[in-house]
């Protein structure tokens, strides 16, 4: 008979940490809410969730990994926006963030997601921050359930 292993959405005695880019924070900042909410409907406490802003994208890497390797958090999820039309390094801030931020969860073992908005346009960017895209940072934090209740099954 063919096993199956998956994760549930489960929320319940969960720590998370969150590890969230000032650049675009009118963008950022509903990431985070849209996490925190989703969050929260599933059972984690909110003294559960540490919320550690860096100043850019390029930058989230560093404190990701930090965060994971501190053991405190079951998953750590990188939220941040990147947007090409304002910036001519978007290839190496978004580059950087994707295999760095990817680096630590493949190191640490850690539950380790990627919410990082790389958008052509501030308004597909404003899309997928809780509007007609859904919310990346919503999706993400369930993203970060699945993969913590998967993990501890494997
Ligand atoms: N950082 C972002 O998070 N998003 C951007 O769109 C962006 N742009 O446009 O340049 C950006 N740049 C800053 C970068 O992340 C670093 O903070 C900076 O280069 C200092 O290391």
């Amino acid at each position: 008979m063919t096993t199956i292993i998956e994760g549930d959405f489960s929320g319940k005695g969960k720590k998370i940490g969150i590890a969230a880019s000032r650049f675009n924070d009118f963008i950022v900042g509903r990431l985070v809410d849209g996490a925190v909410g989703t969050l929260v409907r599933h059972g984690v406490k909110d003294e559960d969730i540490t919320i550690a802003w860096a100043p850019g994208a390029f930058e989230l890497p560093v404190v990701v990994k930090k965060m994971a390797e501190s053991k405190k958090y079951h998953a750590v999820i990188a939220l941040g926006c990147v947007i090409r039309g304002a910036t001519p390094h978007f290839d190496y801030v978004a580059g950087e963030a994707a295999n760095g931020i990817g680096m630590v969860g493949l190191n640490s073992g850690v539950p380790v997601l990627f919410g990082v908005l790389t958008t052509e346009s501030i308004e597909q960017a404003i899309e997928r921050a809780g509007t007609k895209a859904g919310n990346k940072g919503a999706d993400a934090a369930m993203g970060a359930l699945e993969m913590i209740n998967l993990m501890e099954k494997l």
